[in-house]
């Protein structure tokens, strides 16, 4: 899954691709990468982030969904906002990637599929003191209940995402990336976002002795990396912005696991 932010202030390609003709260009290019879906979003949820007027939300994707749509490519809707996903899924989009997991029912209502990602509190303030007693158990309990209802509601097809970097650490990050396995034992397909999170700006600083995190930038080989171990994992889709890079190591994760070279 290729990502397209229509966004003024993303953390990760802010302002770069925030006009319609470039969002739409960079979304071909995408498919072009190798990208099965491209997800496209209008309200940055990056740490501190302020929320987004509905109308302007609007305003920002649907142009996008509908050009991307129209050219016959599987595209996600990346949104908060039941009358986004409604609005985005009539100008063609399949998929309602949703970062509050609250979208289940509005998913039902429209027969497209969702994808419930686990979030503590809200981007404005989730990163000022995130805790849980056990991030893996706790996450993959919510994740499954959601998902549950969801499916007992009529939605065709739910995806459950961990949320890597919404409300949690460094370590709780590498807590679920190591139990993976987990969440992928419930029989609900999980999709895996990590790509230039900040996370990982913080690994890369702290194996070169720097104080602050490496620039989104250089955070391209521990993109790959974590999405190559998701792979591994079992993680049937992941959410990246380098999709050349990503879908040559996902050939690399396939022919390991079935040994194809041997
Ligand atoms: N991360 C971001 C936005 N949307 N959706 C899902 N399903 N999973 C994620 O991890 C996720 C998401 C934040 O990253 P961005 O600002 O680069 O889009």
């Amino acid at each position: 899954m290729g990502i397209v932010n229509v966004t003024p202030d993303s953390f990760s390609d802010g302002g770069r691709f925030d006009d319609p003709i470039a969002a739409v260009a960079h979304g071909r290019a995408l498919v072009a990468d190798g990208a099965d879906w491209v997800d496209v979003g209008g309200e940055s949820t990056r740490p501190g982030a302020q929320p987004v007027p509905e109308d302007e939300e609007l305003r920002r994707v649907l142009p996008v969904v509908e050009a991307l749509a129209a050219d016959g490519i599987a595209v996600s809707i990346d949104t908060r906002k039941a009358a986004v996903a409604r609005a985005a899924v009539a100008s063609g989009a399949q998929l309602v990637n949703d970062v509050s997991a609250g979208l289940g029912h509005v998913a039902a209502e429209l027969g497209v599929a969702w994808a419930a990602m686990h979030a503590q509190g809200e981007p404005a303030t989730m990163q000022r003191a995130p805790r849980y007693d056990d991030v893996v158990a706790e996450v993959r309990e919510h994740l499954v209940a959601r998902a549950e209802a969801a499916l007992a509601a009529g939605v065709p097809e739910v995806w459950i995402d961990p949320g890597i970097g919404f409300g949690k650490t460094t370590g709780h990050n590498l807590e679920l990336l190591a139990h993976l396995d987990e969440l992928v034992a419930t029989g609900h397909p999980v999709l895996v976002g990590t790509s230039r999170k900040r996370f990982l700006g913080e690994l890369a600083a702290r194996a070169d002795g720097l104080a602050e995190p490496t620039p989104v930038e250089d955070r391209v080989e521990g993109s790959v990396a974590t999405a190559a171990w998701a792979m591994a994992s079992g993680a049937r889709m992941v959410r990246v912005h380098d999709v050349a890079a990503t879908v040559a190591a996902a050939g690399l994760v396939a022919a390991a696991t079935t040994n194809e070279a041997a």
